[in-house]
């Protein structure tokens, strides 16, 4: 299975033309971490979550998987209906539906107001969606777990195959957590590098069981371990 969880995941990233693997150019900076209602599956949360890693920015992710009985009813209460991606702008008191105008939103905020060719071309979404087909629905269901008391962290960028892998667990497991996205060309990486010791994501934190580590296998596993039923 993991051979085929990676080559799918490669090939999700190879779908997306390998995008999202390389900050570009930034604007203004968020004070506080944008808040992002999502699930991993979804083709119109992709293209909002490569807009994050280009543009830089953290984001509490709030996990939307189908059945998933927190941050769904969550958002369905706020917004009105169950539609993801669903983005909150704590910093300016933003929230809002629509891949297409979240995007144009954060470009404007915290960019140079210019959406990527693979954001807005006619490419967009038939690669957004391939990507997702390639990996056969993982990050689409939720699976029975327990919820954590704190989020938990990770280091990650949307373009990795690996990070893919982790992210998808902490979706369907419906876990919240602080994304910390270091592309290459990030400048967050010099930091994240005197936290963990190197530079390699994904890397998970969770400080309910003051636990860290690296390898997307050894992240899957520990939270089927601690959090799964
Ligand atoms: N035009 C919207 C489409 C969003 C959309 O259709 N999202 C799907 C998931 S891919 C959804 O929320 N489906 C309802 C559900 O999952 O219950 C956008 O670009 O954000």
């Amino acid at each position: 299975m993991r051979i085929l969880d990676v080559s799918t995941s490669v090939l999700a990233t190879v779908a997306r033309l390998g995008f999202a693997e390389r900050v570009g150019t930034i604007g203004a900076r968020a004070q506080q971490p944008l808040q992002l209602y999502e699930f991993e599956a979804c083709p119109f949360c992709r293209k909002v979550r490569e807009a994050l890693t280009v543009l830089d920015l953290d984001a509490v992710i709030h996990p939307c998987p189908k059945g998933g009985p927190r941050f769904r009813e969550w958002v369905k209460k706020r917004g009105g209906k169950a539609q993801f991606p669903y983005l909150v702008d704590p910093n300016t008191g933003v929230e809002m539906y629509e891949s297409n105008d979240i995007n144009r939103y954060l470009f404007e905020k915290y960019g140079d107001g210019n959406l990527p060719l693979l954001l807005r071309g006619a490419l967009a979404f038939p690669s957004a969606f391939a990507a997702s087909a390639l990996r056969g629905g993982r990050g689409s269901r939720y699976r029975a777990a327990r919820a954590p008391a704190k989020p938990l962290e990770l280091y990650s960028y949307e373009g990795s195959p690996f990070c893919r892998l982790a992210r998808e667990a902490l979706c369907e497991l419906e876990i919240p957590y602080l994304l910390h996205n270091v592309a290459k060309g990030s400048a967050k990486r010099d930091a994240f590098v005197r936290l963990a010791g190197k530079m390699q994501v994904p890397y998970l934190v969770d400080a309910n069981t003051a636990t860290s580590m690296y390898e997307s296998a050894d992240i899957v596993a520990y939270l089927e371990r601690t959090y799964g039923s």
